[in-house]
């Protein structure tokens, strides 16, 4: 049964970008789709508003802050405001851009914490959780890495990201070291607030059930659960996010007030509209919908965590999860550190490439569930197939035959075979927005240009008009009424396209405005068109060949320098003398406990005792070591490592032809003391 259109509003968010960083290629595989369907929703004359913002609390902000050199604050604004600017571009028009630090979420965000705490969701339990002594620093979710307690892989503190994909609760990652410095961290205890996720379990079975949207989303989370819950961490123990109603110096894990960031905007929008209720109608219990777009990579957060936090607090549950597959560059994961990245801005828009075309490459690629590999030659060979000989050719050789042969809309009878293939796609066209599958949509629509094309071509108007001028008038009335009927039904993937078909037929509407129904309706006969010209245009093979390169290069240049050896730099004599190093004997060493590298030395440096700490416990047993004469800088300023001090370093050489392997440097035959030059 189809479920749009449908009588009640409908509220369409996106997952809020965290900003941290430019817009991506990855970004797009759901701020693309969600707006396209939105605007179909609007075709149908169904009432909707669109809700985004940024997401800007966090580890992932705090460390990317770090790395600029600026506050988490500024480098969150800077990015806000560079998405504010940047979504127009591509034709995706929020009805509200909020931030997860407006005021409104504060506020929402502990008015709803407080209200699961009144209704017994909320506990405190002391728990363990990573420091690193030489950060001085408690270590929450991306500060920290070590392995994945489900499957092994390597792994950040919340997430296993290069694994099993698993969310991870604070305290979860087996042998924590710090993602800063790389040392082995140590557990402090301190009082945390967990949700009681647990006793949320047969409500979330039952709700999952009836979750519309996509499969992938629902039967994760049906798997998860099956899998078991575990109460969830609520607080973090940093000082950048919302606070904690009850703890002023904890705050809230990005996950509690990410979300609530849907509800906060559709809030600020209903102030802005001057009905500052309307946002109660989605969602305070009542007959609004909700619809989430996400990436397929959180659909633990939005499918398991959410709803429970709604439920807990006495909100409405979305209606709808759409969960998008991930963009893949070339066949790798999207990744900014190894190269495989493309730049919405720096990339595309800046080289004044369409962003329509972005867009149908977008929801035509693949199924909304599936992968989409990304390849500039795949990304033109769908402009030259698809959009230039099948949509962009016919649109023009109808117009264009009707402008020069009858400067305007011949006179003509609609054929019923053409008004009902052009009803069947409009029909096709819900189906396919009711499964959530803009696929079927795109792929709907070039048919009927497909068609539009083959009608043209098999009629040949341009023979007909010599002989049988009636007839002509027919087919190129009925063409242009094909094309008119695709501007509509494209508008929502294509908005400034079809903005541009329809100042070719001079119309009064507003294509963004007109619905569905629109396509029914015949053109008045000796109507006039406006100037013709083709819509879309091939890319230029020049910067199409500059682009690839770019990427290619962009690729290698970070897996080069992965590899690259640093460059050697001179230094005087002076300098190479202000270093002091000694042969010391070894006379104890002994394992760091809870470490898996670290090596405690004492050391007899001739003049005194040292306490030396090192980092090569995983290749040497500690009475490997015992007994040696090594060389020592005995004069390095002392470190915290592992908790200890340490007074000087033991000099070691990497094996040219097996990194990460050192082998101390023995001096064997010499007094403890002995000074070398
Ligand atoms: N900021 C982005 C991500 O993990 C994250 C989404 C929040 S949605 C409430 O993809
Ligand atoms: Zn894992």
């Amino acid at each position: 049964m189809r479920k749009y259109p449908c009588k009640e509003p409908v509220v369409v968010t996106c997952g809020l970008p965290y900003a941290s960083g430019p817009l991506h290629l990855g970004h797009l595989r759901t701020y693309v789709p969600a707006d396209v369907f939105i605007r179909y929703l609007r075709k149908m004359g169904v009432s909707t508003t669109f809700i985004c913002g940024s997401d800007t609390h966090g580890t992932p902000i705090m460390t990317a802050a770090e790395k600029a050199g600026v506050t988490p604050k500024e480098l969150a604004m800077k990015y806000h405001q560079l998405y504010q600017e940047i979504f127009p571009k591509l034709g995706i028009f929020f009805d509200n851009y909020g931030s997860t630090d407006d005021p409104e979420n504060h506020r929402r965000t502990t008015q709803i914490v407080t209200a699961l705490q009144k209704n017994g969701y909320v506990y405190a339990k002391d728990l363990q959780t990573p420091y690193c002594d030489n950060e001085k620093r408690s270590l929450p979710d991306r500060y920290v890495r070590g392995t994945c307690p489900y499957c092994g892989k390597d792994a950040r503190g919340d997430e296993c990201d290069q694994g099993c994909g698993r969310y991870l609760e604070p305290g979860e990652i087996l042998n924590p070291r710090c993602a800063i410095c790389g040392s082995p961290t140590r557990p402090i205890t301190r009082k945390h607030h967990y949700f009681r996720l647990t006793s949320f379990a047969d409500f979330l079975q039952t709700y999952l059930e009836g979750l519309d949207g996509t499969k992938n989303a629902r039967n994760y989370a049906l798997g998860w659960l099956h899998e078991g819950l575990k109460d969830w961490c609520i607080t973090r123990d940093i000082d950048w996010g919302v606070r904690y109603p009850g703890d002023e110096k904890l705050v809230l894990y990005v996950w509690v007030d990410a979300p609530i960031g849907y509800i906060s905007s559709t809030e600020e929008w209903a102030k802005k509209i001057g009905k500052p209720d309307a946002w109660e109608r989605f969602w305070k219990p009542g007959d609004g919908r909700i619809v989430h777009y996400i990436g397929q990579d959180i659909t633990y957060h939005h499918c398991i965590f959410w709803p429970a936090m709604l439920k807990g607090s006495g909100y409405n549950l979305p209606d709808a999860v759409v969960a998008s597959g991930m963009v893949t560059v070339a066949g790798n994961k999207l990744s900014k550190s190894r190269g495989y990245v493309i730049w919405i801005g720096e990339d595309y828009l800046d080289n004044n490439l369409d962003p329509d075309y972005m867009r149908y490459y977008m929801v035509s690629y693949s199924s909304q569930t599936k992968d989409l590999d990304f390849t500039w030659a795949s990304f033109n060979e769908k402009v030259n197939t698809e959009l230039v000989n099948t949509l962009g050719n016919f649109l023009y050789r109808a117009l264009y035959f009707a402008k020069q042969n009858f400067n305007g809309v011949p006179q003509g009878k609609p054929v019923d075979a053409i008004q009902q293939r052009i009803q069947k796609t409009v029909e096709a066209v819900i189906d396919g927005i009711n499964e959530y599958e803009l696929k079927k949509v795109a792929d709907e629509v070039m048919a009927l240009a497909a068609f539009g094309n083959e009608y043209f071509q098999t009629n040949k108007p341009w023979e007909l008009i010599k002989k049988d001028k009636v007839k002509c008038q027919e087919v190129v009335y009925n063409s242009l009424n094909l094309a008119k009927a695709i501007a509509v039904l494209i508008e929502p993937i294509m908005p400034s396209v079809a903005e541009k078909v329809w100042r070719q037929f001079a119309m009064s509407s507003d294509v963004h405005k007109v619905g569905l129904d629109e396509t029914s309706k015949p053109l008045k006969e000796g109507s006039k068109l406006g100037e013709v010209s083709p819509v879309i245009v091939k890319i230029d093979e020049e910067l199409l060949s500059r682009l690839s390169d770019v990427t290619s290069k962009r690729i290698q240049a970070a897996l080069t320098a992965d590899h690259a050896e640093p460059e050697t730099k001179m230094i005087s004599f002076e300098e190479f003398r202000k270093m002091d190093l000694r042969a010391g004997k070894i006379i104890e060493c002994t394992r760091v406990p809870r470490t898996d590298k670290l090596l405690k030395l004492q050391v007899d440096i001739g003049t005194e005792v040292r306490t030396i700490v090192t980092g090569l416990g995983h290749l040497y047993p500690p009475e490997k070591l015992k007994g040696l004469t090594a060389l020592f800088v005995v004069n390095l300023e002392s470190k915290k490592i592992g908790g200890i001090e340490s007074k000087g370093m033991i000099l070691a050489i990497e094996k040219a032809d097996q990194p990460d392997y050192w082998v101390p440097v023995t001096v064997e035959g010499v007094p403890p003391g002995s000074k070398a030059a």
